[in-house]
């Protein structure tokens, strides 16, 4: 059947900007334009007005195909802002019994509430199957990127799941053509099968200013994030040459960058800035300044923004630890407001187990280059503390190192931020873990149970237990300034 028509559904999530589908969708209009082409969101609605809503989109757009949108499939983040994570640490680590049932109380329902979203997402899609049996169903988005076989065994048979960027394969499935090249799986006669990328979307050539008017006529709801202060995604590259053992970024976007033309990317921000009043910006990239290899683009694209004259702030997942004088003060004059710096650990040995790929002499050198450029936002240090081969000592040295960042930039300006190392299947973390016997070989990392989460979270003894007290109690009597107290707490009873 030839696809004349499109319907995007981007499921449910804490509401975000849908850089997903806006872009997928600009693209298509481009590369097929007289495809009509419709945007649903379902963040958008109440749970129980999504079928209605889905179902209403349906039968008012008549599309041939419904594309499904996913973003998360790991809501839970072992941060000291969820809630979650409270609850769990109070209920193995409490002395307290009421404190204990309550948390289990607490916990059981938020795992309950994240089951219940993901069971929602696959009842909808299974839902245009049961009651559109003829229309197709494509589905995709950051949650198949990881988990893409074990995802489309939920799917109804026929549907066809697509893990990681999406560009090249919604033109083969419009076009009908074989799909088997890309990183694709398709639920036939109840078996999953799976197909490989052979080639990245070649981004620098392909990718233009997406085309916001089109989208504001083809999703109704695209008002609503541009609110002002309310925070729009922006793509400047894809990929990640670093392999720090706990990430699983490199899997989903690939290790090799492929980056977007700094023209490109500066009249897209020029565009929401001055058509839609946007004014703040997230580079929603694996790593911004991945390498020193790419220092001349990055450095070219933050030319191209300040050139426009943009009053924007933004921010993105970012390193410091290559950057330059230059580089530095350009990021500072284009509106840089925040710098989120995934340090892990303030000690040497522990960072190069990491491999991480960062050296803290060159880590201070930067610090010193951004204060001198005039950086004045905040900074997020996020802190793993009980990383493998982590003692009382590299604790200490940790608490140390941020010390030496808080005397460059100014205590008020660094927040640590304490988050466990979460175990992402197919890293290098998740089989330390499972020969180290913490994690059985066939864990499954979509299952939510109190007891699976805390499996997925490296916390081990006999560092656990402290580390998770002081949380517990920073988060209890600091809520508002919890990574200070945790390292105070543990500076006491580790010295
Ligand atoms: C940037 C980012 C963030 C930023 C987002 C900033 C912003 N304002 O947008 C911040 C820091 C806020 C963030 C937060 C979170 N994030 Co995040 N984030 C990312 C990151 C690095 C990029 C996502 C992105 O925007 N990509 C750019 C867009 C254009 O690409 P895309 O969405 O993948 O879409 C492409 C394809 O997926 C595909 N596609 C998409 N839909 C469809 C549909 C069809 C039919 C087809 C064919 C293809 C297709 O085509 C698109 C174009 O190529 C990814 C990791 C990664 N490298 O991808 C994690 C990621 C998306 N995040 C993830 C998670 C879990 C979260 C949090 C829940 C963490 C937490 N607990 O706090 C929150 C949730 C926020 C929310 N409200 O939903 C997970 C989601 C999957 C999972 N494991 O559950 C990812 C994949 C990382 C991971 N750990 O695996 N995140
Ligand atoms: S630098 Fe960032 S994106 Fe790259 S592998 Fe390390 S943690 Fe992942």
């Amino acid at each position: 059947m030839a696809i004349k028509s499109i319907l995007y559904v981007r499921l449910k999530c804490p509401e975000i900007y849908p850089s997903s589908v806006i872009y997928l969708a600009d693209w298509v209009h481009k590369k097929r334009p007289a495809i009509k082409q419709q945007i649903v969101d379902m963040a958008l609605f109440d749970d129980l007005d999504e079928k209605r809503a889905l179902i209403d989109a349906i039968e008012e757009h008549q599309p041939d195909a419904v594309a499904f949108s996913w973003r998360n499939m790991q809501p839970f983040s072992p941060n000291e802002a969820d809630e979650s994570l409270y609850h769990a640490l109070t209920f193995y680590h409490s002395k307290n019994p009421i404190k204990r049932a309550r948390s289990a109380f607490s916990g059981l329902r938020m795992v309950l509430d994240y089951n219940d979203r993901v069971k929602r997402n696959f009842s909808l899609i299974h839902l245009v199957n049961r009651k559109f049996p003829k229309k197709k169903i494509w589905a995709g988005g950051p949650a198949f990127g990881l988990f893409l076989d074990l995802m489309a065994e939920r799917l109804p048979e026929g549907a066809v799941a697509i893990g990681g960027e999406g560009e090249s394969a919604i033109l083969k499935l419009i076009d009908g053509t074989d799909l088997l090249d890309e990183k694709v799986a398709m639920k036939l006669d109840g078996k999953v099968v799976l197909g490989e990328k052979k080639e990245f979307f070649p981004l620098w050539d392909e990718s233009t200013p997406v085309d916001f008017q089109y989208i504001s006529e083809i999703f109704p709801n695209f008002a609503n994030y541009l609110r002002k202060d309310y925070e729009v995604a922006i793509q400047t590259k894809r990929g990640c040459p670093y392999k720090c053992v706990f990430c699983a970024y490199g899997f989903i976007d690939g290790y090799t960058v492929r980056f977007r033309k700094p023209e490109v990317i500066a009249s897209e921000a020029e565009t929401l800035v001055k058509d839609f009043g946007v004014n703040k910006i997230w580079f929603c990239d694996s790593q911004f300044y991945p390498s020193k290899h790419s220092l001349p683009i990055v450095e070219k694209t933050l030319d191209e923004l300040i050139d426009r004259n943009l009053d924007i702030r933004w921010s993105s997942y970012l390193r410091i630890d290559n950057v330059t004088e230059s580089l530095a003060d350009k990021m500072v004059r284009s509106g840089l407001r925040h710098l989120r710096l995934s340090i892990t650990s303030g000690c040497q040995p522990i960072v190069d187990w990491l491999q991480i790929g960062m050296k803290f002499d060159k880590f201070f050198d930067a610090c010193r280059l951004m204060k001198t450029a005039g950086y004045k936002g905040t900074i997020n240090l996020d802190l793993s503390l009980n990383a493998p081969h982590e003692t009382k000592a590299t604790i200490l040295e940790t608490i140390d190192t941020v010390e030496r960042i808080a005397d460059i930039f100014g205590k008020d300006m660094i927040r640590p931020f304490i988050i466990f190392l979460a175990i992402q299947p197919r890293t290098t973390l998740a089989k330390y873990a499972i020969e180290k016997g913490f994690l059985k070989p066939d864990f499954n990392p979509l299952s939510l149970t109190p007891f699976s989460i805390r499996k997925l979270i490296h916390n081990p003894p006999p560092l656990g237990k402290p580390i998770g007290k002081a949380l517990i109690k920073s988060m209890q009597e600091h809520p508002d300034n919890i990574g200070w107290n945790v390292l105070e707490e543990l500076k006491k009873e580790f010295s």
